[in-house]
């Protein structure tokens, strides 16, 4: 039998099998086409950017690792990007840092413009997919003591408020250009290392930080703003400025997007509990699907049960328009194509065993206080054979089917990347 005719044939009685707990699989496969992720332009490079030679400096973030043939400029990022999407079903997008600007002579963050993203937007244009942005706020001389939007010189403050303004700009330009919006997601390494005193006046900086970035409006058609928070950095252990309680407030008050980082909270603490929470007062969610492991250490993202429980959460609720989703990782130490479309295609893998979850049915059980079968159709589940409706998707779609594209990638290795 050809692989074609065994995946379709497995299909068919995958089919037969989620029809008998009320499942659609066709239908689901139409629903999950319509789903975006957004990946990141920073896996290919280990977030150095453009801007200089001098790659990932502060911040307190790292990419660990020196795999050969990392992207050394933005044409390479995109070649490897091109073959990343020829490996994932459906149409998504890219998310771009502002320190991937393409520029004859070096830019000041201050003064960057949509035109110098002209290239990126060609390229979108041509393979349809939707852009978004960051301000980058690290691997700069002004951040290099570990503040930036909340730095107690007002000169360095209105440096990065500058850049914010710029990015928002940038942004917008995406939105308009590509017809479809763009959101912008501000971080910022601000902390620091030990015991801090005032922990009040870092945060009242802050706020007319951003309240003067984001005081001009520019219509959400275009652009969005997110804003994100997390526990601690490298060299920021003791006090983060932006916390998540800090920007949950400011995000509602405000009525911009929150952006909820898989990696940005104790240990046993998940993002995936946070969505209804948040949800409850927040419009929308930008999310950064990411691997923790022990720290915020940014691995590639493997289908586990918080990665099922994140897309669960998702569908359940019936949250695919109020919430982005997007990657953080970055993985220097395997072939970071290959860490791409491995992290890229489990979060629609796990999107699908989402969309395939009898959830009326389970809401029923759950309602009626019949736990048992609430428990025992949950664990059911886990073993339908959603393989084969994940291969038949990919089937379709025209990508590789299973382990089939880790020899394309080989190939492209051979071929590319280790000439580089
Ligand atoms: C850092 C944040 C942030 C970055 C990217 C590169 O802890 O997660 O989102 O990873 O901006
Ligand atoms: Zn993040």
């Amino acid at each position: 039998m050809s692989k074609t005719s065994s995946v379709e044939k497995a299909y068919e009685l995958a089919k037969e099998r989620y029809a008998e707990i009320g499942v659609n699989t066709d239908k689901v496969m139409t629903a999950l086409k319509k789903i975006p992720i957004s990946l990141h332009c920073w896996q290919g490079d280990d977030v150095g950017g453009f801007e200089s030679t001098a790659g990932l400096t502060g911040g307190g973030i790292q990419a660990t690792g020196n795999y050969p043939g990392k992207a050394r400029t933005a044409d390479e990022l995109r070649a490897d990007l091109d073959v990343v999407y020829g490996m994932l079903p459906g149409k998504h997008r890219l998310n771009l840092h502002a320190i991937y600007l393409e520029a004859a002579k070096r830019v000041e963050r201050t003064d960057i413009e949509p035109k110098h993203f002209a290239n990126w937007v060609d390229w979108a244009k041509g393979k349809l997919h939707g852009l978004d942005f960051n301000p980058t706020y690290f691997s700069h001389p002004k951040a290099a003591d570990g503040f930036t939007l909340s730095h107690p010189d007002q000169g360095i403050r209105k440096f990065w408020i500058q850049h914010g303004i710029a990015c928002r700009k940038i942004g917008e330009s995406f939105g308009k250009k590509l017809g479809t919006t763009c959101v912008t997601n501000f971080w910022i390494p601000d902390g620091y290392k030990d015991i801090t005193v005032d922990k009040k006046a870092p945060r009242d900086r802050l706020v007319k930080s951003l309240d003067a970035i984001f005081a001009d409006k520019i219509s959400p058609k275009h652009n969005l703003d997110a804003v994100e928070g997390k526990l601690f950095g490298i060299g920021a252990e003791s006090y983060t400025v932006g916390s998540h309680d800090f920007y949950l407030g400011y995000a509602i008050s405000r009525g911009v997007l929150l952006t909820l980082d898989a990696g940005h909270y104790h240990p046993t603490e998940v993002i995936s509990t946070k969505l209804t929470a948040v949800l409850s007062f927040a419009k929308e969610l930008l999310l950064h699907v990411s691997r923790p492991v022990r720290w915020d250490s940014d691995h590639v993202v493997i289908l586990d049960d918080e990665l099922y429980a994140i897309t669960q959460e998702i569908v359940r609720n019936d949250y695919t328009n109020r919430i982005h989703i997007g990657l953080d990782y970055f993985d220097a130490s395997i072939n970071r194509v290959a860490a791409w479309v491995i992290g890229a295609r489990n979060m629609i893998k796990a999107l699908l065993a989402a969309l395939l979850e009898p959830a009326d049915r389970l809401r029923k059980y759950e309602l009626s206080g019949d736990f048992t079968s609430r428990l025992a159709l949950l664990e059911e589940h886990k073993t339908l054979p959603f393989g084969a409706v994940w291969d038949y998707y990919c089937l379709q779609a025209g990508v590789p089917v299973g382990a089939e594209w880790l020899a394309k990638v080989k190939d492209y290795e051979a071929k590319v990347l280790s000439k580089r």
